[in-house]
């Protein structure tokens, strides 16, 4: 595609995906709230709050594709996950609408369904169960998604992203890890797909051990090539063995079904 925009663009997933994708645009427009560094050769940078709508409209704004990874990505106050998770949604749905509709890729998060039990296999159908403020505001990500499309015809991948990062942490991420090479496939499946839709897909790799099952997505080609498994050797070694009445090890969610409401200040 001409350009595409990766939001988020100075956080773990975002830098991860920067190299990663450039081969995906000749233009990578990327935008944060915090700094980026400098641009590369094919490199746009923009520097917005997602809750300045007037901002995000400029910025989507010629854009053939959207990498949507900004926002706050963990438990916080609500005035934080609203500008940037409601709101800053807001903002970038009704920008693409105004723009020709640029096919979005949302990361969304397994914490929409936290609270279901590790010993619970599920597909997208299962009720949403989220662990917190920030999980419910990825409901909210993914039900606005929705309405685009129903109403719009505004095309969406939802991608649950469980665990991304360059190694699973902990025992529960031999479930919930995605690596970065296999998300980096995702997005190019779901841009390249001929029909897309608004699919809930899981973002995790080829895990020996499965919470989610992802056939319904068989559509889009998409064949994750990691297995967190074959870290589970150096994770015994490193933390010895996982205490099974511990949140990190009864609920999906892990420890985010223990995070309290934060005050405002
Ligand atoms: P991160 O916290 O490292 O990056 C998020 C970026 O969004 C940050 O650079 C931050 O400055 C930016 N941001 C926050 N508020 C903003 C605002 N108001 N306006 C503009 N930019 C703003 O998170 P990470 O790990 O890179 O995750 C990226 C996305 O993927 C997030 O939406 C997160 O919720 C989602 N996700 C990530 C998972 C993971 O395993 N890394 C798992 C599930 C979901
Ligand atoms: C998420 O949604 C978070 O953004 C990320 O920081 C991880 O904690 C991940 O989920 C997870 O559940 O491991």
């Amino acid at each position: 595609m001409k350009r595409l925009l990766i939001t988020g663009a100075a956080g773990a997933l975002g830098r991860a995906m920067r190299v990663r994708l450039a081969p995906l645009a000749e233009t990578l427009r990327l935008s944060d709230i915090a700094n980026l560094g400098d641009a590369g050769p094919n490199e746009e940078l923009v520097q917005c709050d997602l809750g300045d709508a007037a901002a995000v409209d400029k910025l989507v704004e010629g854009c053939e594709g959207i990498l949507h990874l900004g926002g706050v990505s963990v438990e916080d106050k609500f005035s934080k996950i609203m500008n940037a998770n409601l709101l800053g949604l807001y903002n970038l749905y009704e920008a693409a609408r105004k723009h020709g509709q640029p096919r979005i890729i949302f990361a969304s998060s397994n914490h929409t369904v936290g609270f279901y039990r590790q010993d619970q296999h599920i597909d997208t159908t299962a009720p949403m169960r989220p662990d917190g403020l920030y999980g419910v505001s990825k409901c909210f990500g993914e039900a606005l998604a929705r309405m685009y499309f129903e109403k719009f015809g505004q095309e969406t991948a939802l991608v649950r992203i469980g665990s991304c990062m360059e190694k699973p942490a902990n025992h529960r991420m031999l479930s919930s890890w995605m690596s970065y090479n296999d998300f980096k496939m995702l997005i190019e499946c779901a841009f390249r797909a001929p029909m897309l839709g608004c699919p809930i897909i899981w973002g995790i790799s080829d895990n020996d051990s499965k919470w989610w099952d992802n056939s319904h997505a068989a559509y889009l080609g998409w064949k994750p090539q990691d297995n967190a498994e074959s870290y589970r050797a150096e994770l015994d070694a490193a933390l010895g063995k996982p205490d099974p009445k511990a949140a990190l090890h009864v609920y999906q969610g892990g420890n985010f079904v223990n995070d309290p409401i934060f005050a405002e200040d």
